[in-house]
């Protein structure tokens, strides 16, 4: 993780005490404007540790950042600034989005239950915009609904929030003007506010990010703000695998993954070789007595779930969205299924496909390996390569490295796991490719057949 904080004059160290004034609320104080950091990568960096207050462990956003603060009296204040940027989706990918101080999705905001925040919105967009603290219990008009709970923010102008978290949990911020366009273009953040007392459910690791999708035809960098429902770009905090970050764990941690969704479905979202309980959603902790455990958890749009499990598993274990068409990128959403389909009809219908294309193998997916010419500014369908080969994966998927011996406070990559001998599923020698049975097995269907099968679209049951 390298340091990429910037500033947009001079940006005076993070979480750092400006003023000791005795609290005064509103007008006054608020004619100070704080500076607004902006960040200039979408790479995950080191969490914002607290230097006053209630201590906590702070959170880590993938491929992102929090963003820092300075108390003025017993305001704690952030500055936000909605503003045109350039995210990188992957490697080979970028895309124009609107967000927040440099990145979409925006940076996280961090403070402690009982906490008097003040959030100076300052408007760089072409249109009118508001921020809406989704979840957070607070004064009717601070509630961020444009013309129903403040004017909107015109450009160029800057608005002031002013309001206390008292209650501790997992939240966002979007706006409320202009909705469908400017959640299409990326804007929105997450919001962890830690429990006042740090006994409370405490945990080793504590991992934050959102879900958003876009429609981005290749070649181009633009999403298209009035689509609803087919996406070609499955992300977390705006980035796809391989792009987005691993979760590095040490053996034995405690671990909390917090996890936004502001896309138009929803994701059920899957860890492999743990169980784990969701502890919290944007309404409040989950009692203990209420939780059970889960491999998967469903995220509803407009929702967030946080889940908690103890990391006693060593490996790199998948973490994704099990929806499979969320786990590819944009090239190949509109390619046919040809499995079954001769050699000769693949070569045929592949020639009628434009040049970049690829097509699906008669076998089956396999595009994993496949070399193809790809349009610029674009992504594989699947694509990504692990110590075995290639894993076949885009979209929303990642992975948990759970090593032995970690640093408590790294969350760098470590590689590759090392798998102890013995403990890799593996091939054996079996010549004749026919393994025993008992009767005789179905014959596979032929493309003969196949063909044979029009038709039986309008028939009942099918
Ligand atoms: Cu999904």
């Amino acid at each position: 993780m390298e340091k990429a904080m910037l500033s947009r004059r001079s940006f005076l160290g993070t979480a750092t005490a400006l003023a000791s004034t005795t609290a005064i609320s509103g007008r006054a104080q608020a004619a100070n404007i704080p500076e607004a950091p902006i960040m200039d990568k979408a790479t995950m960096q080191p969490p914002l540790h607290p230097s006053s207050g209630p201590n906590y462990r702070p959170v880590v956003t993938l491929n992102g950042w929090t963003l820092p603060w300075r108390m003025n009296g017993d305001w704690k204040e952030f500055h936000l600034v909605a503003e045109p940027v350039e995210r990188e989706f992957a490697e080979g990918m970028k895309a124009y989005l609107w967000g927040y101080n440099g990145q979409a999705p925006g940076p996280t905001i961090e403070a402690v239950e009982g906490d008097k925040v003040r959030i100076f919105v300052t408007n760089k967009l072409p249109e009118h915009t508001t921020v809406h603290w989704h979840g957070v219990i607070l004064p009717n008009g601070m509630d961020g609904v444009g013309g129903l709970s403040q004017p909107h923010i015109k450009p160029g102008k800057t608005f002031v929030y002013e309001f206390q978290f008292t209650k501790s949990g997992s939240f966002m911020y979007h706006p409320h003007s202009d909705e469908m366009v400017q959640m299409a273009m990326g804007m929105m953040g997450m919001i962890v506010v830690h429990p006042h007392d740090p006994t409370f459910r405490p945990v080793d690791r504590d991992f934050v990010f959102i879900m958003s999708t876009y429609d981005i035809d290749p070649g181009t960098y633009l999403p298209k703000v009035n689509e609803m429902t087919n996406f070609n770009m499955w992300t977390w905090n705006s980035r796809v695998f391989p792009g987005i970050d691993p979760l590095a764990v040490r053996l034995g941690d405690r671990v909390r993954v917090r996890i936004g969704n502001l896309t138009m479905t929803n994701h059920p979202i899957h860890l492999h070789g743990h169980k784990f309980a969701v502890s919290c959603t944007d309404g409040g902790w989950v009692p203990e007595s209420a939780q059970w455990p889960e491999t998967t958890t469903d995220v509803p749009v407009g929702a967030i779930r946080a889940f908690d499990f103890l990391a006693d598993n060593p490996g790199d274990w998948a973490f994704h969205c099990h929806k499979s068409h969320h786990t590819m990128n944009a090239m190949g959403h509109d390619v046919k299924n040809l499995i079954g389909v001769s050699r000769t009809d693949l070569a045929r219908a592949a020639g009628k496909l434009a040049p970049d294309a690829m097509a699906m193998g008669s076998t089956g997916g396999a595009m994993g390996e496949m070399e193809m010419p790809m349009p610029e500014n674009t992504l594989p369908m699947m694509t990504g390569t692990g110590q075995f080969g290639p894993i076949e994966m885009g979209g929303m998927f990642t992975v948990v490295k759970i090593r032995d011996g970690l640093a408590r406070d790294s969350y760098a990559d470590p590689g590759p796991y090392k798998n102890p001998p013995g403990t890799v599923a593996y091939e054996i020698d079996a010549p004749d490719a026919e393994p025993p049975r008992q009767g005789k097995p179905k014959e596979a269907t032929k493309p003969a057949e196949m063909k044979g099968m029009k038709g039986m679209k309008g028939m009942k049951g099918m």
